[in-house]
């Protein structure tokens, strides 16, 4: 039984990019591990956030990481800021990380160009943080999408690192990248990831939204003029998008989905797609709106902060120990 450890930040309502690259995998993973799994509420102000909307947001994601399937007798679901060793271990991290490390970074590089008030320290020293959330708890398997292999390859650097200097403190972690789903992009522009945090609605399906708006959203998904359903990322990229949401929800293989769309058109194709979508999230809805305003979801993130707090509190200790910060 090897330990998991991943997050999501609460910048927005979670999209089916996060479902289909992350949560998915969580929920298979949670019977054969020690799992634990927190909303990086920490991370998410590296940007400007609006604090009711991040108070919300992190609410709202409590729950969905619940109604997807998780169950918190298995699971630890904790909110970052409650265990205050992770921005302890992330500044020891800052020190141990090189900046030019940090530079090289494609999520430091884009957010950083979408920033109009300036950017912020925190947004280049993101991944010293992230270390710290995985390192901290022994993580053997961490189970991200593909955009985040950068910060997993840092991640391990800085452990080795780390490790070199002060002795055999941290097991160096694997990345774990699901088959289907890894990384699902833009419906308005499909050369670029889907992301919760995009200015265009259009552009991600979220986890709430109500069968009408996916409808409306799949319809208007960017494809090509050639109207034939047939897989190629490099040259239809729209249309080979949404054969991959089609394939990672319905279980039907890409070629399956050629065969079945053989001689139909985008409009037929894309009218199946949104039920599909709609059929993927609607039980998950469902929970989600038993969840939300119970109490139980606060008696959940408050035991597992506790539990967080102290696994996290023991391995921050051996740091201050092996770095000589302690008396
Ligand atoms: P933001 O827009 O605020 O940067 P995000 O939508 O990119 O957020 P994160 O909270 O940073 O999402 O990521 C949570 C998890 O979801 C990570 O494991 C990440 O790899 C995965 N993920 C994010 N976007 C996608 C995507 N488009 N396809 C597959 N997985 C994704
Ligand atoms: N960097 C991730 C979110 C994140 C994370 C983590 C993922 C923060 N800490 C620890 C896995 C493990 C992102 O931007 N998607």
């Amino acid at each position: 039984m090897g330990v998991i450890f991943s997050g999501i930040q609460p910048s927005g309502v979670i999209t089916l990019g996060n479902y289909l690259g992350a949560l998915k995998q969580f929920v298979e993973l949670q019977d054969e591990h020690k799992c634990y799994f927190c909303i990086v509420n920490q991370h998410a102000i590296t940007v400007p956030q609006d604090p009711k909307a991040l108070r919300e947001n992190t609410r709202k994601l409590a729950a969905l990481y619940l109604a997807v399937g998780l169950d918190p007798k298995k699971i630890t679901l904790f909110i970052q800021s409650e265990v205050p060793a992770h921005a302890q271990l992330g500044w020891i991290m800052q020190c141990i990380v090189h900046i030019g490390e940090l530079e090289r970074m494609t999520q430091y590089k884009d957010k950083s160009n979408n920033q109009k008030e300036g950017v912020s320290g925190g947004l280049l020293t993101y991944p010293a943080l992230m270390a710290a959330d995985i390192l901290l708890y022994s993580t053997d398997f961490v189970p991200v999408g593909e955009d985040q292999k950068q910060h997993l390859e840092i991640t391990r650097d800085i452990a080795q690192r780390f490790n070199y200097r002060y002795g055999e403190i941290f097991k160096i972690p694997e990345i774990k990248i699901p088959k289907l789903g890894a990384r699902v992009m833009s419906l308005q522009d499909p050369t670029k990831k889907m992301s919760k945090s995009d200015e265009n609605e259009n552009a991600f399906i979220s986890m709430l939204d109500e069968p009408k708006v996916i409808e409306k959203k799949i319809k208007r998904a960017q494809t090509d003029s050639e109207a034939s359903v047939h897989y190629d990322k490099e040259n239809k990229p729209g249309i080979s998008n949404l054969m991959s949401i089609y394939s990672a929800c319905s279980g039907k293989s890409l070629e399956e989905l050629e065969e079945l769309y053989k001689g139909k058109g985008y409009g037929e194709f894309k009218k199946d797609l949104a039920q599909v979508v709609i059929q993927t999230l609607q039980p998950i809805q469902e929970r989600y709106k038993s969840l939300i305003n119970s109490t139980e979801l606060d008696d959940i993130l408050n035991e597992g902060a506790k539990k967080a707090n102290q696994v996290a509190n023991q391995m921050m200790a051996r740091v201050e120990e092996a770095m000589g910060l302690s008396r």
